[in-house]
């Protein structure tokens, strides 16, 4: 699809149709069919549809048109840089969306929202992006920031009319202040856990040589991802492979065996397994259970988030694998212990991502976190120099408050800030 978007929108892309009435006489939000032609040579290279959406009703409140042709990057290309000859420019990545905050259709966490739902890549992190783009976290925003502002008018009269008894008394004021601290402080915990949903988290299966890391990493994604084989050290990269358990992408690494290195690749490979392991959310032990078992690698991790795994089941256990009670006992032969493994793995993942369940579950970008941590502070404050403070003091963070939660919404925010949001936007949204 080939989006255009601006006051010429129409004009510019009117030579390049045959259409049975002029484009500049086509109905608003209607889809016709149309013919492409190349405006030098007169011929025919595409038959297509085309939306126009006259101003304001449009995604960038500006004239926009839209032809869906039949999907050929060399056809799209050729038709776009026509449009271009004829006085357009190519899009910067997100400059429809910018356009849409710019022109007020959007605030600016609605327009972050697009790009969450862009990068959503499970049905649970598209729900949440969805609600944010329906603009649930931006009403409560705009409602905090509502209230403050009424509260600082109050206390502004109070410093004004000292005598007068009149705007805010402090002491309420100070119960306000609180009481918005608190839903600030609620937002970020379920952003916390909305980021775990939306970003996923990741598991590196770690262990000695040979104990059937890799064979469990196929078992887990269901396809012969990794190279197993009985010789020891067969991993030296890290391998990856992503599946979605309750709903949160989780990202799984296997890695070489933690031994002592026989050369040198194996101990860059060894080197690489430190590194995911320390970079992972959970680590996921795995021992052959059917020899004497490893304890480096378990004292190694005993401070980590972890599950350890018995693996090889199918074998008779070894009688020292009985002293991890609460280990997973797994077969990558026999498929025992794979289903009860993801369970086990289900529950680690909703602990983190849903503590408080996804009832009124926010996702942020990491920009919103900032201000809201900010949001937070400043309300603390504030608090505090209410009523132990002179009452300018308070005003002075409330105003900082009241800043912060602006800047969520894009109140004043530069050039720089926007471009940094818009460049992580795909080209065309
Ligand atoms: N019987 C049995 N053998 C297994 C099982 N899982 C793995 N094996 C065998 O154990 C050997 C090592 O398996 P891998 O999955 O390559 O082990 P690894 O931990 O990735 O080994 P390195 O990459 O060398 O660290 C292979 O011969 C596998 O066939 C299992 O569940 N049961
Ligand atoms: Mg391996």
């Amino acid at each position: 699809m080939i989006r255009v978007s601006g006051r010429d929108a129409i004009a510019l892309v009117a030579p390049l149709l045959r259409t049975a009435i002029p484009l500049e006489a086509f109905p608003s939000h209607r889809v016709r069919r149309v013919a492409i032609v190349d405006a030098k040579s007169g011929e025919r290279v595409d038959e297509a549809l085309c939306t126009v959406m006259r101003a304001p009703r449009s995604y960038t409140a500006e004239d926009v048109v839209e032809l869906s042709c039949h999907g050929s990057p060399a056809l799209l290309r050729m038709v776009t840089l026509w449009i271009v000859a004829g006085g357009a420019r190519l899009a910067a990545p997100g400059e429809f969306t910018r356009r849409a905050f710019l022109n007020g259709r959007l605030d600016l966490a609605r327009a972050e929202a697009v790009a969450l739902m862009i990068s959503a890549r499970t049905d649970r992190a598209v729900a949440l992006a969805a609600r944010a783009l329906a603009g649930g976290f931006s009403d409560q925003v705009r409602a905090l920031r509502d209230a403050l502002v009424d509260l600082m008018a109050g206390l502004e009269v109070t410093l004004d009319f000292p005598e007068e008894r009149v705007g805010h008394d402090v002491g309420a004021a100070r119960v306000t202040v609180a009481r918005l601290r608190a839903d600030v402080e609620r937002w970020l915990a379920a952003a916390r856990h909305g980021r775990v949903v939306h970003d996923g988290i990741t598991v590196a299966l770690v262990g000695p040589p040979n104990a059937g890391k890799s064979s469990l990493l196929n078992a887990l994604l269901g396809r012969d991802r990794a190279i197993v084989s009985p010789v020891p050290g067969t991993t030296r990269d890290v391998v990856d492979g992503t599946i979605a358990i309750a709903g949160v992408p989780v990202r799984l690494l296997d890695t070489a065996g933690l031994d002592v290195p026989r050369d040198a690749i194996e101990a860059e490979g060894i080197r690489r397994s430190r590194r995911a392991m320390e970079e992972s959310d959970l680590l996921l032990v795995v021992l052959d259970g059917s020899i004497l078992p490893d304890q480096r690698v378990l004292e190694e991790t005993a401070d980590r988030a972890r599950v350890i795994v018995r693996a090889k089941c199918d074998l008779p256990a070894h009688p020292a694998a009985a002293a991890h009670r609460d280990a997973v006992a797994v077969s990558a032969v026999s498929g025992e212990g794979i289903e009860a493994l993801l369970g086990r793995l289900a529950q680690e993942v909703e602990d983190r991502a849903a503590a408080a369940g996804d009832e009124g579950g926010i996702v942020a970008s990491l920009r919103q976190f900032e201000l809201l941590h900010a949001l937070s502070a400043s309300l603390a404050a504030g608090e505090c120099a209410l009523g132990e403070a002179p009452l300018e003091a308070a005003l002075v963070d409330l105003k900082d408050a009241l800043n912060h939660a602006g800047a969520v919404l894009g109140v004043d925010v530069g050039d720089a800030v926007l471009d940094h949001i818009f460049a992580t936007f795909c080209l065309g949204k």
